[in-house]
């Protein structure tokens, strides 16, 4: 729906607002809500004006990661300078890689501050994806609300995708506010996971809406395969821990709201809760409702969840516009310094489930850098949680490239969550409690309980030969495993037999 105060422009028409160089602000946190049209028509620019021998680059900023159509289009037409706060495009991830596009790797529940003080300049356009936009410039949002809110107070031209498909109730989701700038903020009135404080739009200036486009397109959020037997084991563990948890009271019998990451791991995990009759009925608090949890809702397993998007497949999401009553009750989508807020995550008592790259024998977890230099993806919103968590819970396959990379290793070759933040890790071995744990004791956990059969000796001999202190190491061997992946495809070196 539109109203006639705007004008409705074709993709390539609002294309034309944004020059080289400026700072686009797209709304999009993971596929969901994310801006299709204009992007596409951003590529396609960028593509006409480098054959001519022009420049064409712009600054990227969204919620998260996004849909095929914004970041993987607009990085294969290498129209992409810079990019915050977080991505997962192959493209893109080449690009930054190669050093041809620069990337602010941040906490996402940081963003809207940091573009309200200014920190990145300013934002010359934001184009939004949006159910209605109102003569008035009140907007409702898509399937995800993320940052667009504060996109969309600071952005000079606003241009709005109005999606055709997005079901008019989702705005009974939505609950949009603004923090106001420090010192001027009370205390965030959260008390329950799905407790509102705003209001299910945005307003804006209307004057700063340039037009509107109209578009008729699903997210393009991709199938999730059945979870591969390692994550199977993970989740199984994870159950395990949970209970135990549970039986000896550190967990309440209401249980606690959890947060899940992304990804084949953290759908295994979610399922592997709902299955067992043993965990009590739960609430989420997170950032991204993913494809297994309608079902679980459906079930009475989950009785609601605060989230910042829905990052559920188009099929699935037609299934719960067919049930707006049972979902809107239970479903509260808020921008993303709210749904990541660290003070709300540590009131409600958030145990926060998150995937790393790796883990060292002392429990600094890398989430994001391959051997210490390649960006996967980015931090994404895994700090806000695990620092704020009750408990933080880091799981990863013991071994990754069938066994060439060892999931536990002597030191971090990057820290995205450090020992203070990093409570328990579970691996398909199992599991490493660290808490109230000695540098020590925590190596000789995770050695045993979490580390790969293949790569304990080698991790055992690395401590046992290590300068002894509070920690010990071989400063001249730590990332011998990581140098041996480098240079000889295996961890382990030539043959997989290096000894440390
Ligand atoms: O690559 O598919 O080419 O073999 O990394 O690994 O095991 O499939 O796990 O999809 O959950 O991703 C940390 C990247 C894990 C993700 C990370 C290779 C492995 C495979 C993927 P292949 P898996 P996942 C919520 C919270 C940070 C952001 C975050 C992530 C590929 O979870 O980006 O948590 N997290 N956000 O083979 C080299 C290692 C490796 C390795 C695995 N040690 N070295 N490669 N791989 N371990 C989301 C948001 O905030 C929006």
């Amino acid at each position: 729906m539109y109203n006639n105060r705007f004008p409705i422009l074709t993709p390539d028409e609002a294309a034309a607002h944004v020059s080289n160089g400026q700072m686009v602000a797209f709304s999009g946190f993971t596929p969901a809500g994310a801006a299709k049209a204009v992007p596409r028509a951003l590529a396609v620019k960028a593509r006409a004006l480098h054959a001519k021998g022009e420049p064409f680059r712009i600054k990227v900023l969204t919620g998260a990661s996004t849909g095929r159509s914004l970041d993987e289009t607009l990085a294969e037409a290498e129209a992409i300078s810079w990019r915050a706060p977080y991505q997962s495009s192959s493209a893109l991830r080449k690009q930054m890689n190669a050093g041809k596009t620069d990337f602010v790797d941040m906490h996402l529940s940081h963003l809207p501050q940091w573009l309200s003080f200014g920190f990145f300049g300013d934002i010359d356009v934001a184009v939004i994806e949006a159910s209605e936009v109102t003569a008035d410039g009140r907007v409702y949002l898509s399937t995800s609300v993320g940052a667009s809110p504060t996109f969309l107070q600071l952005a000079k031209k606003i241009i709005i995708e109005v999606n055709g498909t997005l079901h008019p109730r989702l705005r009974d989701m939505a609950d949009i506010a603004v923090l106001p700038p420090p010192p001027h903020r009370s205390p965030i009135p959260i008390f329950h996971p799905l407790d509102r404080i705003g209001v299910p739009f945005v307003h804006v200036d209307p004057k700063k809406i340039v037009g509107i486009v109209q578009t008729n397109e699903w997210d393009e959020v991709g199938e999730f395969s059945p979870p591969d037997e390692a994550s199977q084991r993970i989740a199984g563990f994870a159950v395990e821990f949970l209970l135990s948890e549970m039986k000896a009271g550190r967990i309440p019998p209401e249980f606690l709201p959890l947060q899940s990451g992304v990804g084949n791991v953290a759908n295994a995990v979610m399922a592997g809760l709902g299955d067992n009759d043993k965990i009590p009925p739960f609430y989420m608090y997170s950032e991204v409702f993913q494809d297994s949890l309608p079902a679980l809702m459906k079930s009475g397993k989950m009785l609601g969840a605060s989230t910042t998007s829905l990052t559920v497949m188009p099929s699935t999401l037609q299934e719960m516009y067919e049930d707006m009553d049972f979902y809107t009750s239970r479903i509260v989508l808020r921008p993303q310094e709210y749904s990541n807020n660290p003070g709300v995550v540590r009131r409600l008592g958030v145990i926060s489930m998150n995937t790393a790259l790796e883990v060292d024998i002392y429990g600094h977890a890398n989430s994001t850098h391959v051997c210490g230099t390649t960006m996967m993806n980015g931090i994404g919103g895994s700090g806000d949680f695990t620092r704020n968590a009750y408990f933080s819970i880091f799981m990863c396959p013991s071994v990754a490239k069938g066994g060439a990379i060892s999931a536990i290793v002597p030191f971090c070759s990057h820290v995205d969550h450090n020992e203070h933040s990093v409570q328990v890790v579970i691996t398909d071995q199992g599991i490493a409690d660290l808490r109230g744990r000695s540098p020590e004791e925590r190596a000789q956990l995770l050695i045993n309980n979490c580390a790969h059969p293949t790569y304990r000796d080698y991790l055992r001999s690395y401590l046992a030969n290590s300068r002894k202190g509070h920690l010990r190491h071989q400063l001249g061997k730590a990332f011998e495993l990581h140098e041996n992946f480098v240079n000889f495809g295996h961890m382990l070196g030539k043959g997989g037999s290096t000894s440390a």
